[in-house]
């Protein structure tokens, strides 16, 4: 890791560098959010920040693209509007960023917002690169205090809520397998058969880790016959070995057609818990019952994305780190262990996974 610099103060608002750290929970009512980037994510993000995060007060929306930008600025009513993701971050309404521009810019907008002094909530991934995210550990390390969370938002979901509880009760004893589900009706266009580790697998990655608070030391990926209404190498199925002995199968297929679809089933040596199906009603027609399914995350995860902002916003608030957030060394082990997977893709064989120790910041143990 290198040696980064000390950030500065930033100018004329000195309470901002101070926002999230010990001490200064009590005095802030309000935290004034910036959204960066008015994507499909962003503009979600801003709508929970608007209208069910106590607490939080959205403030200014950035994108380059203005008519994106306006939509989501007109939502909700918001003035302060920025092309450039830096004015955002600059800008003296914006006591917190939150950050869901495209992937290659995560690392350069988290940066400047802690060199800014303000908080950050990233998206997944924290960086493209494993060396990116090091550096940004690096600067926050630095720092010497909490200043990023990142957006791995089924940390949040009730139902891996549930499921980690269940483990920690300890009725069910030791963790021996995690099977899991993560099928897609469609992938993004630009999507590679390399693009769907980071993309999607990586949620499974951060999940076994904070799930079972281990560390993952070895990653596999299997590929079975590809589908021939996907244009890339899908299905894939990642196999992860933790340091502790429990093995994580997951299927990752983004062409799925049929709809969302994440499932979750945790085999211990006493019993087993599974992620019911999303759905609080069971739908007769046409001489079939059933569930809907989705077409993508944003409704499955509804929860898990507020919670998450609420959780975020509570960490600002009282000054210590939201308790599951994901820190940006959990961001940089995800992307590592998403990269042993790429590896083993390439060649067909296991990947051994060797982190980088975790600085004393982040604590001890996965999640
Ligand atoms: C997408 O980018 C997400 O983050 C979703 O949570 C995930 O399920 C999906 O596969 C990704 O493409």
């Amino acid at each position: 890791m290198t040696t980064p610099p000390a950030p500065r103060e930033a100018a004329g608002r000195p309470e901002m560098g101070r926002l999230g750290s010990p001490g200064s929970g009590g005095c802030i009512m309000t935290v004034g959010v910036g959204v960066i980037g008015a994507g499909v994510m962003g503009a979600d993000h801003a709508r929970f920040l608007a209208t069910s995060v106590a607490g939080a007060a959205l403030v200014a929306v950035s994108d380059p693209d203005a008519t994106r930008r306006n939509a989501v600025a007109d939502a909700w009513g918001v003035a302060v509007r920025h092309a450039e993701a830096e004015a955002l971050i600059a800008d003296d309404n914006v006591e917190a960023v939150v950050i869901a521009s495209p992937d290659p810019t995560h690392k350069a907008y988290t940066l400047a917002a802690l060199a800014a002094g303000k908080p950050v909530l990233c998206e997944k991934p924290l960086a493209t690169s494993v060396a990116d995210c090091l550096d940004i550990v690096a600067h926050e390390t630095a720092i010497g205090r909490r200043m990023i969370q990142v957006g791995f938002m089924r940390r949040f979901d009730p139902g891996y809520a549930a499921m980690k509880q269940a483990l920690a009760d300890d009725r069910l004893g030791a963790a021996l397998m995690l099977h899991c589900i993560h099928r897609n009706m469609q992938a993004a266009p630009y999507t590679t058969s390399e693009g769907l580790n980071a993309n999607s697998a990586v949620h499974e990655i951060d999940i076994a880790r904070w799930l079972l608070g281990d560390e993952v030391s070895r990653a596999l990926v299997v590929t079975p016959r590809a589908s021939g209404l996907a244009a890339i190498r899908d299905p894939q199925i990642l196999i992860l070995t933790m340091t502790g002995g429990a093995v994580i199968d997951a299927e990752i297929f983004v062409n799925a057609q049929y709809g969302y679809d994440v499932r979750a089933e945790l085999v211990c040596e006493r019993g087993t818990v599974s992620l019911l199906p999303p759905s609080a009603t069971l739908i007769r027609e046409e001489r079939r019952e059933g569930i809907l399914h989705g077409p993508d995350w944003r409704g499955r995860f509804a929860d898990a994305y507020r919670i998450e902002l609420q959780a975020w916003i509570d960490s600002l608030r009282s000054g210590k780190p939201a308790v599951h957030g994901a820190s940006a060394y959990d961001g940089y082990a995800a992307t590592a262990i998403a990269e042993a997977a790429l590896k083993s893709l390439g060649s067909g064989l296991p990947v051994d996974v060797r982190l980088e120790p975790r600085p004393p910041l982040y604590g001890t143990g996965s999640g």
